[in-house]
């Protein structure tokens, strides 16, 4: 097939999954076009059958902003029409999916449209009604949806009152990168345990939890904390660790390509998020045996098993997250049971090829739909 995928370049979420789908769909012979702001991180090295098409909304002293859903829609259009593309396959609902049915409607109809829904585009922004009527649209126009979790599936059928089958397709972890071998004698001195979170740094991910939670376990037990990841919550979280006098314990390490290398070096993953679909940063860390603890919200406990391989606990229980940390810590028999529980999990019901014949089957099921609500007209190519 050929398989256009736009998403946003990001370091983390929708575009790390919209990537590595894109890489093991060419390692099976398909050619794919991935459409982005700017190379998406993970597309590092040469890969064979993977073309990038840049998307830049041109400037125009008439507009406020550049509009870049125009301007994906119309690269779209541009790329499946000169590249003879099958599939449009869009993740994040805004404005991705929202983008692929304009193009498909500038072609006649002629391209499918698969929209992959990953969390924030349903449970925070989806929903807000600046964009939901738009977001809803684009649920029920595509010829296949999918949903990184049963939770977001639901909540999806919740706010957006939709009759339309949604597939539920997990997250999945990609073959691990290359280690650093020796980044925790940078990361934590003196044989300290390593406590780490990594994220985009938005409310949703409630970064002082994590630095609550840390603030209590350094008063019983040695440990630094790793903070990987940029955004907007990471200058508060910087003064509340000076504010507290233990700055010196805590690395920001801003964004990272190689977080592998971090998590080989953790002891326990936090994740004390708001909400979240699925916690793609979760699975990583228990791909790399580190336990992880969160608030007990959206998909995670479809990812992790309470007491098996990880903790749950209520959002904002910051007291219950530093005792399960710290009896982590105490128990090293424990934590590596643990460890192994989740890697194991991560490596058997997350593992990439099983995901991946997923995503082929609503490619299959979206090439056979013929019913579109909207009426496109004679086909102009
Ligand atoms: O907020 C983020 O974490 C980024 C966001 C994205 O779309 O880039 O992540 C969402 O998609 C990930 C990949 O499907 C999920 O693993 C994350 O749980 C989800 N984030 C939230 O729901 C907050």
């Amino acid at each position: 097939m050929r398989i256009g995928i736009s998403c946003y370049s990001t370091f983390g979420g929708s575009g790390v999954v919209a990537t590595e789908v894109g890489k093991a769909l060419a390692a099976r012979g398909h050619e794919v076009h991935l459409l982005s702001p700017s190379v998406p991180p993970r597309l590092l090295g040469f890969e064979n059958r993977v073309w990038f098409h840049e998307v830049t909304a041109s400037p125009y002293p008439l507009f406020e902003a550049a509009p870049f859903s125009i301007a994906l829609a119309s690269k779209m259009a541009d790329v499946a029409e000169h590249h003879g593309l099958d599939i449009m396959h869009a993740h994040y609902a805004i404005p991705h999916a929202s983008a692929a049915l304009l193009a498909r409607m500038a072609l006649g109809g002629k391209l499918k449209v698969v929209t992959t829904l990953h969390g924030t585009d349903i449970t925070v922004v989806g929903a807000d009604p600046s964009y939901l009527p738009m977001v809803k649209l684009a649920i029920r126009e595509s010829d296949a949806v999918t949903a990184v979790s049963a939770y977001l599936r639901d909540e999806t059928y919740r706010t957006f009152k939709v009759d339309r089958p949604i597939e539920v397709i997990h997250n999945f972890i990609a073959p691990p990168e290359t280690i650093t071998p020796d980044c925790r004698s940078w990361l934590a001195p003196c044989e300290a345990s390593v406590l780490t979170h990594i994220s985009n740094f938005r409310p949703v991910k409630r970064v002082l939890d994590v630095l609550k939670v840390f603030e209590k376990v350094r008063k019983e037990h040695p440990c630094r904390l790793v903070m990987v990841g940029d955004g907007p919550d990471r200058a508060e979280a910087e003064a509340y660790a000076r504010d507290h006098g233990f700055e010196d314990d805590v690395r920001f390490t801003g964004k990272q390509l190689d977080i592998g290398s971090v998590l080989a070096c953790s002891d326990v993953f936090l994740l004390p998020s708001a909400t979240e679909s699925f916690g793609l940063a979760a699975l990583e860390a228990m791909a790399h045996r580190v336990p992880v603890i969160a608030s007990r919200v959206g998909g995670l406990p479809e990812v992790i098993r309470h007491g098996v391989d990880g903790f749950l606990e209520p959002l904002g229980d910051v007291d219950a997250m530093a005792e399960d940390t710290l009896t982590l810590l105490r128990d090293t028999r424990m934590r590596k049971a643990f460890g192994l529980a989740a890697q194991e999990r991560a490596l058997t019901t997350f593992a990439e090829d099983p995901i991946v014949d997923q995503y082929e089957a609503a490619y299959d099921a979206a090439m056979t739909r013929t019913k579109h609500t909207v009426d496109f007209g004679a086909n102009p190519r």
